[in-house]
């Protein structure tokens, strides 16, 4: 294709897409009357595509797909880097150009297969053009404030060069940042589908960009350790579903998986094994898997409660109450030794993950041991923590819990942000813990009562996570999407006051999975494709309310994490995914 012959680009629906530009050479000729009939295509609604094949998931904020296909040359697809690109741009290339050449997402049915291109009647598209308009470095992080949006243009095209009119089609992705890059090619991937023949795409408009910031995964891997393979392949799943924080809530009572070097006897003694730990390696190895794929890791240590596993190794951090079935209660608040160890545990956290945030639990602490010592009593009794109608029966442990997350936070790392459980948030108010030092993740109130407390976090300024609806932890017999879909998390302020500032401290959602009942063998079924639901009411626009408009789309995504290795549970009656998995 010489560049001295004279190429005429006929932009099919250029009139709504783009507008010619007089100026520019190569938009001499406009025609969308297609006089000669030169843009005759294969036009292909095919059965398949109208199940949801071709349709991205979550849904792009601004997305038109004109009745119209492309042929894509799979075989030798390419996708051509950005001027100005680093490292982790080129792998996501790497993995999306392999992932289109090796076909995995074309579900071709038995007794089909590909037909030689040459046997297309319609415009092949052979390229993936990307471009990025800020410069990036080999070691960026995704981070809180990242850049998510892109831009993708599927064109069919016509190319004159003198008389002869070859048939051709361009497609181009810009972004501003590599996050935004990594997202636009997963959509990309997942606009191929299969067709009469032949792998295709349609001319296709995207403009896309998240809803919420904070799109996370949480994971419990102290009820049953989860091997790192495994962990990845939840990366993988996440990045197909455009979520970008994995919430890592690494030990709990039960386990102590994570090899401190400050602290060794924390796995030593509380790991399930000598090998069911994380090591710093093994950590790091993680953070830059999940910054490949755009999402960030917040490690969740969860203090005063849940905290028993710290105790077989440390056991002064803990109130003993020997007259207990169990000696040891919460995390001791009132000693020297809590602080500094938090001091040491904390500075050794925040070294080894690099995000800006980490989660310091706060939930469900059993006030009971705290409130049977002497010593704690007197404390609280002296320093009026206690309920407004002064009595002995009364000892307020709320205000006691503020009291230890304002001196743990006081001896954290300043600058990170933490992210508490919401039963912080009262302890939060007596202690006047500042609005942007604590997020709060909601997690109590099922399906219909967490609006009250969303309401009241953000009115008062706090920003927060919205997890309640998303406890993928409750299993049931039939689907649970449905339910999960007609979730947002800003409903509530429908029916409250709700002003723009209160909105905007809503900073995104969370799915929740609590293992006492899940390990490798069920985890990803369990997961996925629940999970998806909530991916997309966090991305897409507010618009996409109603379920039965997703289904198909939703099956199809599915069967799509089926064939890309994950194992996914079936979402609808017998026969899903016909056989291509
Ligand atoms: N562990 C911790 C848990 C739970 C929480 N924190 C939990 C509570 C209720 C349900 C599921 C899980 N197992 N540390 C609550 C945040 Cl239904």
């Amino acid at each position: 294709r010489g560049n001295n012959k004279t190429v005429i680009l006929k932009l099919l629906y250029a009139k709504s897409l783009i507008q010619p530009r007089a100026k520019q050479k190569q938009w001499e000729t406009y025609d969308y009357e297609d006089p000669n009939n030169l843009l005759q295509i294969h036009v292909d609604r095919a059965p398949d595509h109208q199940d949801g094949a071709g349709q991205p998931w979550p849904m792009p904020q601004a997305y038109r797909a004109e009745n119209i296909s492309l042929v894509v040359d799979v075989d030798g697809f390419t996708i051509q880097r950005p001027v100005k690109t680093c490292n982790r741009v080129n792998r996501a290339i790497a993995r999306y150009t392999n992932h289109i050449n090796s076909k995995i997402d074309l579900f071709i049915p038995d007794g089909e297969k590909l037909q030689p291109l040459s046997q297309s009647n319609g415009r092949v598209l052979r390229q993936l053009k990307v471009s990025m308009s800020r410069p990036c470095d080999d070691d960026d992080l995704p981070h809180e404030h990242m850049s998510e949006q892109c831009k993708s243009l599927l064109l069919s095209v016509c190319l004159s060069y003198n008389k002869l009119v070859v048939s051709g089609a361009e497609a181009t992705l810009s972004a501003q940042e590599p996050w935004g890059v990594i997202r636009g090619l997963e959509t990309f991937s997942q606009l191929i589908y299969f067709s009469s023949g032949h792998a295709r795409v349609n001319v296709t408009f995207i403009k896309d960009y998240p809803r919420f910031s904070f799109r996370g995964l949480m994971l419990d891997t102290a009820r049953h350790y989860i091997p790192v393979r495994y962990l990845k392949r939840t990366l993988d799943a996440m990045s197909y579903n455009k979520l970008n924080v994995f919430h890592w809530h690494m030990v709990d009572d039960q386990s102590f998986p994570y090899e401190s070097k400050v602290f060794p006897k924390l796995s030593i003694k509380g790991a399930y094994s000598a090998n069911q730990i994380y090591t710093h390696a093994d950590i790091r190895q993680l953070i830059d898997y999940a910054a490949d794929r755009a999402i960030r890791i917040v490690p969740e240590f969860d203090s005063p409660g849940h905290t028993r596993s710290w105790g077989l190794g440390y056991p002064e951090l803990l109130t003993n109450c020997s007259a207990d079935y169990y000696p040891f209660g919460a995390v001791n608040p009132l000693s020297k030794y809590t602080y500094q160890f938090m001091t040491t545990f904390w500075r050794e956290i925040a070294d080894l993950f690099p995000d800006s945030t980490v989660h310091v639990g706060g939930d469900e602490i059993n006030y009971k041991c705290w409130l049977r010592l002497q010593y704690i009593r007197d404390f609280m009794i002296t320093n009026n923590m206690t309920l407004d109608n002064y009595d002995f029966l009364t000892l307020d442990g709320d205000k006691l819990q503020g009291y230890y997350l304002k001196h743990l936070i006081d001896v954290m790392p300043k600058e990170r942000k933490k992210i508490a459980w919401e039963e912080a948030f009262n302890a939060a108010k007596h202690w006047n813990i500042s609005t942007d030092e604590l997020i709060i993740n909601v997690w109590k109130g099922g399906d219909y009562e967490w609006q009250y407390t969303m309401e009241n976090i953000v009115r008062q300024g706090y920003k927060a996570i919205l997890s309640a609806p998303w406890y993928l932890n409750y299993i049931s017999y039939g689907r649970d999407w449905t339910k999960y879909y007609t979730q947002d998390p800003h409903t509530f302020l429908n029916y409250a006051s709700g002003n723009d500032i209160s909105r905007e401290n809503v900073i995104g959602g969370q799915v929740c999975m609590w293992m006492e009942f899940i390990d490798e063998s069920n985890l990803e079924p369990t997961l996925w494709p629940r999970a998806s639901s909530p991916a997309e009411k966090l991305w897409s626009s507010a618009e996409m309310t109603d379920w039965k408009k997703a289904e198909a789309r939703f099956e199809h995504h599915r069967c799509r994490m089926s064939r890309r290795g994950i194992k996914t549970q079936p979402n609808s009656g017998p026969g899903s995914c016909r056989g291509t998995m």
